[in-house]
């Protein structure tokens, strides 16, 4: 019998999306493969992280594991906006990799970081990073790398399933559901409920993307309304109108609070457990 060149890797998951998105899970790709096309062309990857006030505490852990796991072999340039940049953890970094602090007022509430994160990465693209890179990530600092995090995860507009929301209904999605402010989604649309912790894409595609969602939230301000996740609601209203064209499984974004599920063959990144009292200037 003749061994199939490319047998089909998940029967037990949803591997690709009605608009025929894939997403992406261990057994679905091959590292090899990827590395073949992307090593080639010598991308370098921006990877933006806030770490404001106390979360300054998270960025050696995050860091030191990045280094590990995260795009290992590939240029990243780390860009720290932070309201400390002398408190930026000395973390050796492999060849062809960087950081850069960008400098971010402290703020007197938790929501106001998640809500201007967009606004600072617009910015920090227009008058740097558009420069120096051809993709970009955009991610939390609470987090911890445990394995492989790759070029699999590269695409044009990428988006991350939220891991407490993968098997729930559309109904049960916490979108924002007052048509007074612009992230408002409908009962009768929505894919997917996405985390505001991990997207990325071309750096033209998120560009847009929290251009689109920065005006959203200044005229949301405007009217004294605060979508009910901040700005990972308006992320989300975008990702309905803007389709992802790749998605990342729960393994690129779980969290150390969740009991594992047997679909999930491998963590790749998690949420680390906070203490939010201790930690939240609010
Ligand atoms: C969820 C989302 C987060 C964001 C937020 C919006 C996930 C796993 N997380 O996280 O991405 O959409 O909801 O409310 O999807 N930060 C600071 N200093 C602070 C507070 C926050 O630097 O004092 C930064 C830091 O990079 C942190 C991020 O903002 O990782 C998000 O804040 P969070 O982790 O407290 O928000 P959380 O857990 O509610």
């Amino acid at each position: 019998m003749k061994l199939q060149l490319m047998p089909p890797g998940r029967g037990d998951v949803l591997t690709v999306t009605s608009w025929l998105a894939p997403i992406v899970w261990e057994g679905t790709f091959d590292s090899a493969v990827i590395d073949g096309i992307y090593k080639p062309l010598n991308v370098t990857i921006a990877t933006t992280v806030f770490a404001v006030g106390k979360y300054i505490t998270y960025l050696k852990d995050f860091l030191e594991s990045a280094e590990k796991h995260y795009m290992v072999g590939y240029n990243i340039n780390y860009y720290i906006f932070t309201d400390q940049p002398e408190n930026i953890p000395a973390v050796t970094l492999a060849a062809g990799r960087s950081l850069w602090s960008l400098r971010v007022p402290a703020f007197n509430r938790w929501q106001e970081i998640s809500l201007q994160r967009m606004s600072f990465i617009r910015k920090a693209i227009e008058e740097q990073i558009r420069k120096e890179a051809s993709f970009i990530f955009c991610l939390d600092v609470d987090m911890r790398f445990d394995n492989h995090w790759g070029a699999e995860a590269l695409g044009n507009l990428v988006a991350v399933i939220h891991p407490w929301f993968y098997q729930a209904s559309r109904d049960s999605f916490p979108y924002e559901r007052r048509p007074e402010s612009l992230a408002y989604v409908h009962a009768d649309e929505g894919d997917f409920y996405y985390g505001g912790a991990v997207f990325g894409g071309l750096i033209d595609e998120v560009y847009k993307l929290t251009g689109t969602c920065e005006e959203h939230l200044v005229i949301d301000k405007g009217k004294d309304i605060e979508a009910v996740w901040q700005e990972e609601s308006h992320l989300n209203w975008y990702f309905i109108y803007n389709k992802p064209t790749k998605l990342l499984s729960m393994e690129y974004l779980w969290s150390d609070e969740k009991v594992k599920i047997t679909e999930l063959k491998v963590v790749r990144l998690s949420t680390i457990k906070k203490n939010l009292a201790a930690v939240r200037p609010n």
